[in-house]
């Protein structure tokens, strides 16, 4: 198996490369690629170094997959050209997400709609996937009606430019390069992406969309307030659930403990839930907070952390390749 990781110098380019890497995936072959201005650039793997290329060189030596992680731009314009040499590309920008020919997928709640025909596959957004981790076996068993989520996003989902933005702030720095409109440190910013014309930003309508999409049922009301706040570990998510039927709150954290990719950290009498800290380098999706919401018939509340690169990005990516090679669809 060839692998190209396209954006292999980026923030998540690196974590999936480390995510490869411990996950032993079989791969024979590694193709480092980023822009021209890292060509040649030295690339440590499994004790192996391995030079950066760049797109046209990564496109002749037809990789069997890429992983793409370096803008949506990048990827509109050459994911296609890959996929027209025969690579699967797993995509992690935004570009392909919602365009209807493409599956959007989180290999543990929808890899069964992938086939050996899907050559540009989508990841989703990091907020939206860890929690349709957790959402969909909840679905499976009540029927979600509604969803009001409330998101705490760590400043790594923004970039490495916004990771200096805080750490200069840190420090007393105020004349520092700015990844937002407004100071993060010691701040709170109720705006993650731009605005849209309903007044919601991308990133919470991202959350609407994809979670329908990826749950495969659009008659999921969901509506979202996404936050930046100033943390590196990793996303956390109040989100409150309507169902069509009742539950019973046991059985809700029984079913979560038993989800494939989800841990359950909900012991208030020890103060134990999940925070970003805990879940920094982490692949699963934490869960805790579990408890009826006493003022509506039908509805629970709890709140779901992971770590936005890894499950939220490079990990879930890496899965999508592993889920391909084990049904054969590579
Ligand atoms: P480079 O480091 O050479 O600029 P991040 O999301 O952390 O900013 O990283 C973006 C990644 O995408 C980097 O690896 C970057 O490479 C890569 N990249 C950006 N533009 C291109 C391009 N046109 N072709 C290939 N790789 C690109
Ligand atoms: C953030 N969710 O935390 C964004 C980053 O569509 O993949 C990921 C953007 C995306 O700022």
């Amino acid at each position: 198996m060839k692998i190209a990781v396209v954006g292999a110098t980026g923030l998540v380019g690196t974590v999936m490369l480390k995510v490869l890497e411990e996950r032993n995936f079989p791969l024979t072959e590694l193709i480092p690629v980023a822009s021209e201005k890292s060509v040649g650039k030295e690339i440590s793997f499994k004790g192996k170094k391995f030079a950066v290329v760049n797109m046209e060189t990564a496109i002749a030596m037809r990789p069997d997959i890429a992983l793409f992680s370096a803008g949506g731009g990048t990827s509109l314009e050459y994911a296609p050209r890959f996929a027209e040499a025969g690579t699967t590309v797993i995509d992690n920008s935004s570009a392909w997400r919602m365009d209807p020919s493409k599956k959007l997928v989180v290999p543990e709640v929808n890899g069964h709609v992938l086939s050996i025909d899907d050559k540009i596959i989508a990841n989703p957004n990091c907020s939206t996937i860890q929690m349709v981790v957790a959402l969909k076996p909840l679905h499976d068993k009540y029927r979600i009606k509604r969803v009001v989520v409330s998101t705490y996003q760590s400043v790594t989902g923004t970039g490495v430019k916004a990771v200096e933005q805080m750490m200069n702030e840190r420090k007393g720095i105020t004349d520092g390069p700015m990844a937002y409109a407004y100071p993060i440190d010691l701040n709170v910013i109720p705006q993650i992406d731009v605005f849209t014309e309903n007044g919601y930003t991308k990133e919470e309508m991202k959350m609407i969309l994809e979670t329908r999409k990826i749950m495969g049922d659009d008659s999921i009301r969901v509506t979202a307030t996404t936050v930046r706040i100033p943390v590196m570990g990793g996303h956390s998510e109040s989100v409150n659930i309507e169902f069509e039927n009742d539950y019973d709150v046991a059985e809700v954290r029984d079913i979560l403990t038993k989800t494939p990719g989800v841990i359950v950290v909900d012991d208030i009498a020890n103060l134990k839930y999940p925070m970003p800290m805990d879940a920094h380098e982490k692949d699963e999706v934490f869960v805790g907070r579990i408890r009826r919401d006493e003022s509506m018939p039908n509805t629970l509340n709890m709140w779901i952390v992971a770590d936005n690169l890894r499950k939220g990005a490079a990990t879930n990516t890496v899965q999508i390749a592993e889920y391909l090679v084990s049904k054969e669809l590579i």
